[in-house]
């Protein structure tokens, strides 16, 4: 009754934004990302009757109460799906450094699904692993997958039809994705609340929903053409959207800092002397960078120059989950 599993992060192009149920971790709208190589958790889950409460250990350490609760009301749920009432303890390697300017939560919770998953032999397919791992933390369902990958929003009450599909595998294309630390620490508002707080206050928040789905037909047709400056292209407007959007909200939620200016007009500045590449930002002040591998050095040198830039991490597209 026991498994270990591992799965990369993944950094949206087409952002995740918004929830119609929160419970069920359904989506407003669908999204699009790629699944990197260097980030993962590997997780490995023990279910056992000698247990009469669920334990969590993060890097070694006993974790945090708020990020255990998370942990254990999932575990609820995959004990409802299984029918047992057994207790498990869950171990996590986290290789997500703060220090990349990644969030951890996609890759924690397909790792932890797929093990959970597996320590139950509930043999779930990957459709219905992605549609687990989602009710853990929304961008997890797409770090089941390797390569270019499409989270369907789904119409369905019961969430069903929500889950990711691969669009091309790691191996398809090559590109590059620079992580420019510009801030480290704990930023003010979660994910979870600022899209919260956006879908329910902002006024720009419906012209987000009627666009976004437009700019993901856009960037599946430019992946599909492996048509780099196209994608860049609807990358970036889609971020600078989606930052528009929480502006609005009230209070309003600013993720950027100064260096996350920096970065940004230096990458149009590079554009103009002629190099491809274009930058996407989360919910936080990091930019990541992406651009075709044969300017990966230049770009990488450059970002370096930046005054305001603590570290660069280049990935690239990297496997799904997997099993040790
Ligand atoms: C994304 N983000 O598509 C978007 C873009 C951040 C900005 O998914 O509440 O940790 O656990 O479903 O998945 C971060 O939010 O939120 C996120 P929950 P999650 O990657």
């Amino acid at each position: 009754m026991k498994a270990t599993a591992k799965a990369n992060t993944n950094i949206a192009l087409i952002k995740y934004w918004g929830k119609r149920d929160e419970e069920l971790f359904l989506p407003m709208n669908s999204s699009l990302s790629i699944t990197l190589d260097s980030f993962y958790t590997i997780t490995n889950v023990e279910f056992s009757r000698n247990l009469n409460k669920d334990i969590f250990m993060l890097n070694n350490h006993q974790a945090s109460e708020s990020e255990s609760n998370k942990v254990f009301r999932f575990l609820d749920k995959i004990r409802k799906l299984a029918g047992t009432h057994l207790h498990a303890v869950v171990t996590s390697e986290n290789k997500v450094p703060t220090a990349a300017g990644f969030a951890s939560s996609a890759s924690g919770f397909a790792a932890l699904a797929a093990a959970a998953a597996k320590a139950l032999n509930l043999e779930l397919d990957e459709r219905e692993l992605s549609i687990l791992a989602r009710q853990g933390s929304g961008s997890a369902c797409r770090s089941i997958y390797g390569g270019y990958v499409e989270w369907q929003r789904g119409e369905r009450a019961d969430g069903k039809d929500s889950y990711a599909k691969q669009l091309l595998s790691e191996r398809d294309w090559n590109i590059s994705i620079l992580s420019c630390l510009v801030a480290s620490g704990q930023k003010q508002v979660s994910s979870r609340e600022g899209m919260k707080r956006t879908a329910l206050t902002s006024p720009f928040y419906s012209g987000w929903l009627n666009t976004v789905e437009k700019d993901l037909e856009r960037a599946k047709e430019a992946i599909r053409l492996r048509d780099f400056e196209s994608l860049g292209k609807i990358v970036e407007a889609n971020a600078l959207k989606m930052h528009a959007t929480m502006l609005g909200a009230e209070p309003p939620i600013l993720y950027w800092q100064s260096g996350t200016m920096e970065v940004m007009h230096h990458i149009q500045n590079l554009r103009l002397s002629g190099i491809s590449a274009y930058f996407t930002i989360d919910a936080g002040p990091n930019v990541k960078v992406l651009c075709l591998p044969e300017d990966e050095q230049r770009v990488y040198e450059s970002l370096l120059t930046l005054p305001s830039v603590q570290n660069v991490i280049i990935c690239h597209p990297g496997a799904g989950v997997s099993y040790l």
